[in-house]
Order: structure tokens, then C-alpha cells, then sequence
């Protein structure tokens, strides 16, 4: 049985500063990946801050933050056959450096910080980022 979901993607503000919007979509659509909303929008410091909670206690949490609302991004829902981990892999490893060939990150990631997209990693994590992004 096939099992659709849906999964939160960012175009983070490095990708999109460098006119890659439509070069990473055309990767989403190559994997079946579908869009099923998307918006161009520049959030505050203060929304990125509530976005990473997780990542709160981290040392980079700040710099994180202020990264995410430094220009604009792209909030995408993604929906396909396993979305969360398909997007996860074909993302890549959160540190460029590190992911393997032909991944968004390997291919446009420039640093562990400007690492060109976000990705849900669970099943609940999608839940409430999309609801963070779309359901208000
Ligand atoms: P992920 O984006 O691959 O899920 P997370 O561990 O959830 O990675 O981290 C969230 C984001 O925080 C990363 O995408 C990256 O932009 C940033 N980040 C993670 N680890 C570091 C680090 O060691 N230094 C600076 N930024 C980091
Ligand atoms: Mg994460």
C-alpha cells in the first residue's frame, strides 16, 4: 500500500538570495515530489525563534534564527509516497560537506548554516510545521 504524506520544505533565505527557487523545485518534481502550497514570505527573528524551538538550548540557536529571517524564504507543503524520508534523502546531510552527490545540499548548500533547504524529520514534525506555516 502506498503511504502519502506530506512534509514542510524551506527555501532558506542563501538559496534564494541566489535565484535557485526554481532549480530545486525542478528536483522536488524529478522525485515526485508535489507541491501543494507554496509562499514567498520573510518572517521575524521572533517567528524563526518559535519555528527552531527545538533547537533552543543549542549553541548556534541564535545565529540559526537570525539566519532564517534574514531574507526571504519559500514554505512549501510537499506531498508524495514516503515524503518525509524521500525528502529528507534527497536533501541530504545537514552539513554540505558531508552529503552525498547529487543531494540539494551537495549541490547548493554552501555551509553547515547556509545549507539551502529545511526538511521535516518525523511524521509529527511535519504535522506541526505546516501548521505552523499554513494553518493560522
Ligand atoms: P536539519 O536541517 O538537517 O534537520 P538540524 O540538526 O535540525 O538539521 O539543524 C537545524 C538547522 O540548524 C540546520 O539545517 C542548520 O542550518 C543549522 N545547524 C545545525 N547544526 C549546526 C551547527 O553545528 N552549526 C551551525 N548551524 C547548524
Ligand atoms: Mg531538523
Amino acid at each position: 500500500m502506498s503511504n502519502i504524506e506530506q512534509t514542510l520544505s524551506i527555501i532558506k533565505p542563501d538559496a534564494v538570495e541566489r535565484n535557485l527557487i526554481e532549480d530545486i523545485k525542478s528536483i522536488f518534481s524529478k522525485n515526485n515530489l508535489v507541491i501543494k502550497n507554496s509562499k514567498k514570505i520573510h518572517i521575524t527573528k521572533e517567528e524563526a525563534a518559535e519555528f527552531y524551538k527545538v533547537h533552543q538550548s543549542k549553541p548556534f540557536y541564535n545565529d540559526l534564527c537570525a539566519y532564517l529571517a534574514s531574507g526571504p524564504i519559500v514554505v512549501m507543503i510537499l506531498e508524495g509516497v514516503n515524503a518525509i524520508t524521500l525528502y529528507r534523502e534527497i536533501m541530504g546531510a545537514t552539513d554540505p560537506k558531508k552529503a552525498e552527490k547529487n543531494t540539494i545540499r551537495k549541490l547548493f548548500g554552501i555551509s553547515i548554516d547556509k545549507n539551502s533547504v529545511h526538511g521535516s524529520d518525523s511524521t509529527e514534525n511535519a504535522k506541526k510545521e505546516i501548521e505552523f506555516f499554513f494553518n493560522n
